[in-house]
C-alpha cells in the first residue's frame, strides 16, 4: 500500500480554503475532504512494514500546537513529470519542524529510507496546468496575502492513497494525538 503521513486539516480551515474555489478558472480544485498538509511521504511499502510503521507512530509523543496559512504559491511542474501546484503556505513553527523530525527519526527506526528533499510545509489546493500564466498570476496577486486564523492540531494521520479513476482515493487509517 501506498502510504503518506499528513495533518488531516480541521473543517473550518478546509471550509475556508474552499471558499476559493470556483476563483480560477481551468484549475482543478482538491476536494475539501482531501485537504491535508502532508509531513511525509512514505510510499509503496509492505502490509508488515505497514505495521511496524503504525507503531513507531503510535509511539511518538508529539505536542499539539496552533497551526495558520499563509500565503499562496505554485510548484512548478518539470516537463511531463506531473501538473503545476497552487498551494496556500503553512507559518514555519518549532513545534511543526519538531513534530517532522519526530515522525522521521521514528521511520528511519523502522527502516524506511530517509527522506532528502527539504520540507516545504504546504497544502495542496489546486492542479493548474490548465490555467494560463497571465490568468494564474492575476489570481495569485489578488490572494497573495491569504491568512486563515490559526486553529490547534491536536492529532496526525497515517494515510493510504489508492489510485481512483480521476484523482488518487485517500483514506485515514489511522489517526495519533498530539498531547
Ligand atoms: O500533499 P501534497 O498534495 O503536496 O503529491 C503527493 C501529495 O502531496 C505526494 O504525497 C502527497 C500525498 O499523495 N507524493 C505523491 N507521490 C510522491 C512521491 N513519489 C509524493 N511525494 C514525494 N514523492
Amino acid at each position: 500500500m501506498r502510504l503518506f503521513v499528513a495533518i488531516d486539516l480541521p473543517r473550518s480551515l478546509r471550509e475556508t480554503l474552499a471558499g476559493l474555489y470556483g476563483s480560477l478558472p481551468g484549475a482543478r480544485w482538491v476536494a475539501p475532504d482531501d485537504i491535508h498538509l502532508t509531513l511525509r511521504f512514505i510510499g509503496e511499502t509492505r502490509p508488515d512494514v505497514a505495521d511496524e510503521v503504525d507503531y513507531a507512530l503510535r509511539s511518538l509523543r508529539g505536542r499539539r500546537f496552533d497551526l495558520a496559512l499563509q500565503q499562496t504559491g505554485v510548484f512548478m511542474s518539470a516537463g511531463s513529470r506531473g501538473a503545476s501546484t497552487l498551494w496556500a503556505g503553512v507559518a514555519r513553527s518549532e513545534p511543526l519542524d519538531h513534530l517532522r523530525c519526530k515522525i522521521e527519526t521514528a521511520l528511519q527506526r523502522v527502516g524506511i529510507a530517509p527522506e532528502r528533499r527539504r520540507f516545504q510545509p504546504h497544502v495542496s489546493l489546486a492542479r493548474v496546468d490548465r490555467v494560463p500564466d497571465p490568468v494564474l498570476a492575476g489570481w495569485m496577486q489578488a490572494h497573495n496575502l491569504l491568512r486563515t486564523d490559526s486553529v490547534t492540531i491536536d492529532n496526525f494521520t497515517l494515510f493510504s492513497s489508492q489510485p481512483g479513476p480521476d484523482r488518487p482515493v485517500y483514506t485515514a487509517e489511522v489517526d495519533y494525538e498530539l498531547v
